[in-house]
């Protein structure tokens, strides 16, 4: 690629990305409202506001893929999802159909399906099963995602992702783990096939207590390689283990599940 464009590059996935996503193209286009640091050698920074229809549309101009890690990424206000969420991907994907139709892949989340219980197995065809206004917004973007490509051919990678750390730090992510090497190995198969179309992806290392079957996107072709087991002993030693009925263990959304509705 000659410009790959990340928005969200200023936030905990985004800046760590940025530097092991280099080598996918020429130039790397880096964009959030957050402080985006100095630009290394291949990268340009273009602060944007998401919701900011126009200078959305002249940051994906000459982009030839996108990896869309911006917006709110924990639960908030409607007023805060909305802009950020529903608005800013209405505004990345209006954009992607302007110029020249980029892959993209979108950071949805597990929270997307988080109303289901951790005895539930789920593949790409579960239905959704938001846990938060977040969660629903993720849903809003899958939706979207697959209108865009069925209308008009922008193919996403759909990447419902679980929980994105240097190694597991709790019993429910002994489940969600996806490690940063996994991740990259992703975004690498994405954006490597031939042909993408607009796949949901469960984005989660090969952990044996995994809740997710990514059987029917095989043909990407990615096999992650990590596996949250490493870290069974230290978290049984290290981590007490929540309650029988703490929404920690009976959901795979977790502590989302309880979170009320905030106002602004
Ligand atoms: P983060 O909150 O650290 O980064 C998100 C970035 O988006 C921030 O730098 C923020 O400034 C930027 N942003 C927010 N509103 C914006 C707007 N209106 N315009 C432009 N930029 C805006 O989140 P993180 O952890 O890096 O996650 C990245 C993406 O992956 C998010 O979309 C999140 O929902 C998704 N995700 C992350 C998971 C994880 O384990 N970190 C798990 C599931 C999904
Ligand atoms: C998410 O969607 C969030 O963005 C991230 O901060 C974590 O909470 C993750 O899900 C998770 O479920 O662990």
């Amino acid at each position: 690629m000659k410009r790959l464009l990340i928005t969200g590059a200023a936030g905990g996935l985004g800046s760590v990305l940025r530097v092991r996503l280099s080598h996918l193209a020429e130039t790397l286009r880096l964009s959030d409202i957050g402080n985006l640091g100095e630009a290394r050698a291949n990268e340009e920074l273009v602060p944007c506001d998401l919701s900011d229809k126009a200078a959305v549309d002249a940051l994906v101009d000459g982009c030839d893929g996108i990896v869309h890690f911006g917006g709110r990424s924990i639960e908030d206000s409607w007023s805060v999802i909305r802009s950020a969420n529903i608005d800013g991907m209405f505004n990345l994907y209006e954009a992607a159909r302007n110029h020249g139709r980029p892959r993209i892949v979108f950071a949805s989340s597990n929270h997307a399906v988080g109303y289901y219980p951790q005895s539930h197995r789920l593949d790409a065809d579960a239905c959704t099963r938001p846990d938060s206004l977040y969660g629903v917004s993720k849903v809003f973007g899958e939706a979207l995602a697959s209108m865009y490509h069925d209308k008009f051919g922008v193919e996403t990678a759909i990447v419902r992702i679980g929980s994105v750390l240097d190694k597991p730090d709790g019993h429910r992510n002994m489940s969600t783990w996806l490690s940063f090497d996994d991740f990259v190995s992703l975004i690498e198969r994405v954006f490597a096939v031939p042909k993408l179309g607009c796949p949901i992806i469960y984005g989660a290392s090969a952990n044996d207590a995994g809740w997710w079957d990514n059987s029917k996107t095989g043909y990407l072709g990615w096999q992650p390689k990590d596996n949250s087991a490493t870290y069974r002993a230290e978290i049984e030693a290290n981590t007490p283990r929540p309650p029988a009925d703490a929404p920690d263990v009976l959901y795979q959304g977790g502590l989302f599940t309880a979170e009320g509705i905030y106002e602004d």
